[in-house]
């Protein structure tokens, strides 16, 4: 089947209209094949574009990941997005910006097609322990030292697809998981929503308590990579500044502010 045909096209219109916060006003992007949304929504916010302008693409050719990893974003089959945000909040406030974004993402995932969608510690969605979203948040920082603006980079699996072989059993699609297909321009104005939500209320942290509901590391033992720096743990919680808690074998506390973390197979809690 042609991929078109199965899944409805972006369309701004459609968007805005699923966009009941009116958080984008409209100015909403929707291009066809693009390198990174997130490169093309700094490049326009470094030409001024406003609060809450959308960029979204059926494709990316280098759909970006941390640390200069790909994520993989075959045409039509997920929600590639980047919301333009030029905070009124402090910067102190600016690490929880993914976290927010990922309560936004997972809230929305699961009221469309009634799946539990956990968060993995710190900005990852899975479903049935595989992930179907990541999230990158680049910055700018103007001369006051204050925030500039934010670019929020969402990328969602929503229709089943081929991934490579290296992904085939880490990553799923909400599809694949649910076999429900849901329209990703109704996906995209619920996120929208809950996201100009979440962050006009970010010095409350209104999304912590759902953000440490959600967290599938907690309560286990992991590994962390931080700071380039292996540690291993048992995942205690997560802080109100979105920090993972972390006990390590001597007794002693770290807390992990960035980084990259997994599940210990071999040394689950009982
Ligand atoms: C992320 O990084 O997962 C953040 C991804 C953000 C993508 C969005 S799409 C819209 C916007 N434009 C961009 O260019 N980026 C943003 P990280 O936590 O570093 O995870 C990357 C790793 O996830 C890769 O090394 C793979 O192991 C895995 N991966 C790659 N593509 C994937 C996919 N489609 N689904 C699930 N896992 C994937």
């Amino acid at each position: 089947m042609d991929i078109q045909n199965k899944w409805s096209p972006l369309l701004a219109e459609r968007i805005k209209n699923a966009d009941k916060s009116g958080f984008s006003q409209g100015n909403i992007i929707v291009l066809d094949e693009t390198e990174s949304t997130n490169s093309i929504a700094k490049a326009l916010a470094a030409e001024g574009a406003s609060h809450g302008t959308v960029v979204t693409a059926e494709s990316q050719t280098m759909g970006r990941g941390r640390l200069g990893r790909r994520f993989e974003s075959p045409k039509g089959a997920g929600l590639y997005m980047s919301v333009i945000v030029r905070p009124s909040f402090d910067i102190a406030f600016a690490p929880l910006i993914t976290s927010a974004a990922a309560v936004s993402a997972a809230e929305s995932v699961e009221k469309l097609c009634g799946e539990y969608t956990a968060v993995k510690w710190v900005n990852d969605l899975y479903m049935n322990s595989r992930k179907i979203c990541g999230i990158l948040t680049e910055s700018a920082i103007n001369s006051k030292g204050s925030l500039a603006y934010a670019v929020i980079g969402i990328g969602i699996n929503v229709g089943k697809t081929e991934f490579p072989s290296e992904l085939r059993d880490i990553a799923s699609s909400i599809e694949a998981e649910t076999g429900n297909i849901i329209d990703r321009n109704i996906l995209c104005g619920e996120i929208l929503g809950r996201l100009e939500y979440y962050l006009e209320n970010i010095e409350e942290k209104r999304h912590i308590s759902e953000y440490r509901r959600r967290e599938m590391l907690t309560g286990n033992h992991i590994t962390a990579n931080t700071g380039g720096r292996e540690v291993e743990g048992y995942a205690i919680g997560i802080n109100e500044n979105a920090n993972l808690l972390l006990k390590l074998s001597d007794g002693s506390e770290m807390v992990l502010a960035s980084g990259e973390a997994n599940l210990c197979r071999i040394r689950r809690e009982k």
